[in-house]
């Protein structure tokens, strides 16, 4: 039996793992989920609050895993996986890497997308519901003001949050680019590890790759102070490296 992934369509969390799943070959279903309607799914399958959740059957132990770390550090033990987060031996630089970017990156792009995506009903809601249940999408269309006023509320998506948000997000394109700086292909060097995929996935609502595994606004259907605040991101060589990541290593499965 596949494993089942639990996702909020468009996270990038999610993305990073579905990313790193396929690379690997490991068979997995997706159960997508709108947002805040996460909830529910996530806890009856053993999971806090949060998505991704991987739940696989590993002979008559049933292993669930609420955390994308924990998901890469799964694919790492697979026997036969094609792809090892953490290359050969459980490498310390690309887990050091992987915790900068989830821990500072994900939050900012996530807060600074929505920012400029959320007060625009017609292009946030599709996104939202994509591939969810029907009921959801019913729900999340009758309650969208609602829903944003939650989500705007609780990932402290405002102006300041934004400012304070694009600081961190240039802190980080700095030392990737600092990184690059020698001419390296990857991040830890000759071989994409884990620590590329989390760069690129976390980065991707700012830069919109195609090839990401859920549907992502065009650029050009945005208006044009979020088409200016984008194209800066997607303008620097660290954004030119993600866009370069998601060309040449991401043909999702399922988009
Ligand atoms: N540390 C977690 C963070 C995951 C995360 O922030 N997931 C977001 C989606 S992008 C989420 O599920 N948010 C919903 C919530 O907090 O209820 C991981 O790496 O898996």
């Amino acid at each position: 039996m596949p494993a089942t992934l639990i996702v909020i369509g468009p996270s990038h969390y999610c993305e990073k793992v579905a990313w790193a799943l396929e690379l690997a070959g490991i068979d997995y279903q997706r159960e997508i989920h709108a947002p805040a309607f996460h909830v529910p799914p996530v806890k009856r399958a053993g999971g806090t609050k949060t998505t991704p959740v991987l739940a696989v059957q590993d002979g008559d132990q049933r292993v669930v895993l609420d955390d994308s770390t924990l998901i890469f550090r799964w694919i790492q033990q697979q026997p036969g996986a094609r792809f090892r987060p953490y290359l050969d031996e459980d490498s310390a630089e690309a887990l050091a890497l992987e915790e900068r970017f989830d821990l500072d990156l994900g939050p900012a792009t996530r807060r600074v997308a929505y920012w400029h995506l959320l007060p625009h009903r017609a292009l946030a809601l599709p996104i939202m519901i994509a591939g969810a249940p029907a009921w959801e999408q019913r729900l999340v269309s009758l309650g969208f003001p609602l829903l944003r006023a939650m989500m705007m509320k609780g990932m402290k998506i405002n102006a300041e949050g934004a400012r304070r948000s694009a600081a961190k997000i240039d802190a980080v394109f700095d030392d990737v680019e600092a990184l690059l700086a020698d001419g390296r292909p990857y991040l830890l060097g000759d071989r994409l590890s884990g620590a590329d995929l989390t760069f690129a996935a976390l980065a991707a609502p700012l830069l919109l790759p195609a090839g990401y595994g859920a549907p992502l606004p065009a650029l050009s259907a945005l208006p044009a102070d979020a088409q200016a605040a984008l194209r800066a991101y997607i303008e620097r060589p660290a954004g030119a490296f993600a866009l370069r990541l998601y060309a040449e290593h991401r043909s999702p499965a399922a988009a």
